[in-house]
């Protein structure tokens, strides 16, 4: 496929053990992948987190899109003041590091941003918000985390999970404002940061879509895995092509 415009979008990827964990690797989902080049039409690059390493500020300046997915490990509380995760919380300080100044960066810049699950609560962390260490335990909230049963399959795993209410951008590019979302982790966003809207609520009250407030670009957070058969599921395909229309803006202007 040739492009008149070549956005450069990087996907954030997550620390992972290959070969019953005895090679780590820096990996994302193959879904994440197909879905940035099919449906945001852009090239997906993979960009590993390496604690200390990238200079975010000229990173983000030869960017035209940053999409973050998810990833098993939670973002570390210190970077917002929470309780210390038990001994065995699997965490991603490379990620953590590398995501959470690009992505004051991106904001700074105007680059386009898209998170899904993890992804959105990188961005709410990373401009000041918090998070709830596990939505289940906070007292009035269902539990959000994926089923556990060992013989499920993943397209059961992956099925919409619990509605939402949309507002705002989110329920303009649905084109409605009650739907079904596949919406699967242990965290939540507790306090939001106070640069973003909130645009989508589930039933119990927890804040699983944001934009940024007098967004210029795209600049995006869903707590659902959008990246799974956008195909199948409108909001999250239009999502995809949106994102991939304001990078392509981005990289025309650049
Ligand atoms: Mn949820």
């Amino acid at each position: 496929m040739t492009h008149n415009i070549e956005p450069l979008v990087c996907i954030a990827a997550s620390l992972m053990e290959v070969a019953n964990g005895r090679y780590a690797a820096h990996g994302t989902g193959q879904t994440v992948v197909r879905s940035v080049s099919r449906f945001a039409n852009c090239e997906p690059l993979l960009l590993p987190g390496v604690k200390d390493y990238y200079d975010c500020d000229r990173l983000a300046d030869r960017l035209d899109g940053l999409v973050l997915p998810g990833g098993r490990a939670n973002v570390e509380p210190h970077h917002f003041s929470g309780d210390p995760f038990p001994d065995d919380e699997p965490i991603d300080p490379g990620r953590d590091d590398t995501v959470l100044l690009l992505v004051r960066n991106c904001i700074d810049k105007g680059v386009p941003i898209f998170g899904m699950c993890r992804g959105i609560q990188e961005m709410n962390v990373a401009m000041g918000g918090s998070l709830h260490y596990r939505v289940h335990l906070v007292e009035g909230k269902d539990d959000h985390r994926m089923p556990r049963n060992e013989d499920i399959t993943i397209e059961e795993i992956f099925k919409p999970r619990h509605r939402v209410t949309l507002s705002g951008s989110l329920a303009r590019i649905a084109g409605e404002s009650d739907i079904r979302v596949n919406s699967l982790h242990g965290q939540g966003i507790d306090r939001l940061a106070d640069m973003f809207a909130v645009e989508a609520v589930s039933e119990d009250g927890l804040i699983e879509g944001i934009r940024l407030k007098d967004d210029a670009t795209f600049t995006v957070g869903v707590q659902w895995h959008a990246e799974w058969e956008p195909s199948s599921h409108t909001l999250s395909r239009r999502l995809f092509e949106a994102f991939g229309d304001a990078a392509r803006a981005r990289a025309r202007e650049r």
